[in-house]
């Protein structure tokens, strides 16, 4: 542990050596094991991340703090261990917020870190240097929030927030760290005494023997089972025990976006392709680290086959899940099974038998039948060669590259560009696709793709939406300075959605959602030192990509895509309020 020299030596004894809230902050980081920062520095907290890096941390320091929590938000999701943003006083610290608030609807364990002002200024609003209750202003965000007065309590501090990140349902805890608290000094030992190396900080949460048979019950009594696999699952790390699981009931399964991969895409029992169908004819679907959420259309509706958008399919729910309260939060769950997913599906697996009856004949070839037609489908429209180049044969070049490199990272947000990419790239690898998650949210990209590429070693491949991009696209500069293997590819549109809308009135402004037409985005890139490419044509495409992956350099592909090819608002347009109701 690392000490400062006492300020002044009062007697003419040598005096004990002493340490300080600064050090203490990285002494019981390292000693919990977390060695990368994600921030921004400045006052009060520069001097952290100088001393953080004399000691061997990895300090990543962005250009907003916004995209330094998405990067600690999505590490926590690949590491397991919380991913730490560290942020100043006020604006930083709300800057930091927005990824904080993600953190915990994903499910993702983070902890954000900022300075602050002094309480005493503060609690009487007598106007300090960056004035900000921020304490008050992170709880409701936050699956916990802690603040630390005393330098003898920041091992506390530090353990609590490790262990409220990760334990139970992952989410992002706020750690307030005072300006004061940084240079507070107390005897060194002393100082050692007081922090704490966080023993099994996420505890296995075995599920009860009854809840596993009920769901082997409830699973056996099906005629058209359907397993679906969310971004818990990929989380979890039990990839082994998924798909022992997946296999040997034979049970066709449908991964949420974070999920492609948990088993390969190209899996036989995969029904993706077929998600239409599957979703109003089963009679059992088992979820597995998935909520019933917007995505899943709450699990009721035309989308599960029920009258109205309010009516319930008939469908009877399996709920693999570390959280108790999730079950019947849209729909009844008939069999909640709670605990951690590697636990629960390691019990499943135990409990299955050898003579586990597979689904019945007729409901896996109804979906091979509607697969096999989609996938055909879906390859006439691939292989066809358009001028203007259109997402479709953007993304035919893009699925053989990941096809080719399936070890790569790959990060994907816009909207028709999130979307097209999500149903024509397969995923071959656990957690390798990281996306725009439960809010739909543009500003992942860049975050992400830092986060993905010093979390993994690995090569990162980004598929951006020319607006989503712009959410974080000063960020390719901290790429550049940490010379990333990082690829990205900009579908440009010229715009939200589309680059084709007009200004009704006929006014000198351009409608809301379009931008400069083609925009010359791979300049950005070279301003830094990286590799800028304009394409036009997937050949192009496909080379520059290539030549990327092979040079691992920092690399920007500004893809000109036919500016009318997109659809309002890609996948999703149904929930804009003027569209009709399901
Ligand atoms: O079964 P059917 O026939 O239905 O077909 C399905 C599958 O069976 C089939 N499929 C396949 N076929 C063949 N082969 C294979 N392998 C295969 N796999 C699948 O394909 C279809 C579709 O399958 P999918 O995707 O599984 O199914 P579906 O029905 O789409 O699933 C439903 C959902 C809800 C699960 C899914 O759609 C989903 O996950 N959607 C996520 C949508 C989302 O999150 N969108 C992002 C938000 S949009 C909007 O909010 C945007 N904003 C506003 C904004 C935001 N978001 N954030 C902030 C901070 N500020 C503002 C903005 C500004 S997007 C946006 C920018 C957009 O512009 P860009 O320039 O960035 O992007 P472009 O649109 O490209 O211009
Ligand atoms: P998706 O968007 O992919 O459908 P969600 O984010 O909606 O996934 O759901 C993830 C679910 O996984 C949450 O309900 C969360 O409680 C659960 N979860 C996260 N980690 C674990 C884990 N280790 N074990 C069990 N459940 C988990
Ligand atoms: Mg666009």
């Amino acid at each position: 542990m690392g000490t400062v020299e006492p300020e002044v030596a009062t007697t003419s004894e040598a005096a004990a050596p002493v340490t300080d809230g600064f050090q203490l902050v990285i002494d019981a980081l390292k000693l919990n094991r977390i060695d990368t920062i994600y921030g921004l520095p400045g006052i009060p907290i520069t001097d952290l991340t100088r001393r953080a890096q004399a000691e061997g941390l990895r300090v990543l320091a962005f250009r907003h703090e916004q995209n330094a929590g998405y990067a600690a938000s999505i590490a926590g999701f690949l590491t397991q261990k919380p991913g730490v943003c560290l942020t100043v006083s006020a604006p930083g610290f709300l800057n930091g917020l927005n990824a904080l608030a993600h953190a915990t609807t994903n499910c993702f364990p983070m902890i954000l870190i900022s300075g602050s002002s002094e309480r005493e200024i503060v609690d009487l609003q007598q106007g300090d240097y960056e004035e900000m209750d921020q304490l008050a202003i992170a709880k409701p965000l936050a699956k916990a929030a802690y603040r630390v007065l005393h330098a003898e309590d920041i091992g506390v501090g530090i353990a609590r927030a490790i262990r409220a990140a990760v334990s139970g349902r992952p989410g992002g805890v706020y750690l307030d760290l005072p300006a004061k608290l940084f240079a507070q000094t107390i005897d060194a030992e002393a100082g050692k005494r007081t922090l704490i190396e966080v023993v099994d900080p996420a505890p296995r949460q075995i599920p009860a023997a009854d809840a596993v048979a009920r769901a082997l019950e409830v699973l056996k009594s099906a005629k058209k089972p359907l397993i679906i696999l969310g971004k818990g699952a990929a989380y979890a790390q039990a990839d082994g025990e998924i798909r022992a699981f997946v296999e040997r009931t034979g049970i066709p399964y449908l991964p949420m976006s974070m999920a492609k991969g948990l088993l390969p895409d190209t899996h036989e029992q995969s029904a993706a392709a077929a998600r239409s169908y599957v979703l109003p004819e089963a009679d059992v679907v088992m979820l597995v680290g998935a909520r019933l959420n917007w995505l899943l259309s709450h699990g009721k509706g035309k989308t599960w086959g029920g009258k109205g958008h309010k009516d319930w399919g008939g469908q009877k729910f399996v709920q693999v899940d570390i959280s108790p309260q999730e079950a019947d939060s849209n729909v009844r769950v008939d069999a909640p099974v709670v605990g951690d997913i590697a636990s629960c599906m390691a019990a499943l697996n135990a409990a299955l038998g050898a003579a586990w009856p597979k689904p019945p004949a007729e409901w896996l070839a109804a979906i091979a039948e509607r697969r096999t037609k989609n996938v055909a489908k879906m390859a006439e429209t691939l292989a066809k060669n358009p001028s203007p180049m259109n997402f479709h044969s953007a993304l035919a070049v893009v699925r053989d590259i990941v096809k080719a490199n399936p070890d790569a990272m790959f990060v994907n947000e816009g909207a028709n560009a999130l979307d097209f990419t999500r149903s024509i790239v397969d995923m071959y690898k656990p957690r390798k696709r990281i996306d725009v998650g439960t809010w739909g949210v543009m500003g992942i990209g860049m975050g992400y793709c830092v986060a993905a590429a010093v979390a993994t070693g690995q090569q990162v491949i980004a598929i951006e939406g020319d607006s989503a991009f712009g959410f974080s696209g000063m960020e390719v500069e901290t790429i550049c300075r940490y010379n990333l293997p990082v690829c990205i590819v900009i579908l440009n549109n010229n715009g939200v959605y589309k680059g084709t809308d007009v200004n009704p009135t006929g006014g000198p402004d351009v409608a809301p959602t379009v931008f400069v037409k083609g925009a010359r985005y791979e300049k950005l890139m070279e301003a830094f030192g990286g590799v800028g490419v304009h394409v036009t044509t997937p050949a192009e495409l496909r080379k520059a990509m290539e030549d990327a992956i092979r040079s691992r350099k920092p690399t920007l592909i500004n893809a000109a895509i036919d500016e009318t090819a997109g659809t309002e608002s890609g996948r999703i347009t149904s929930l804009n309020p003027t569209a009709k109701k399901k």
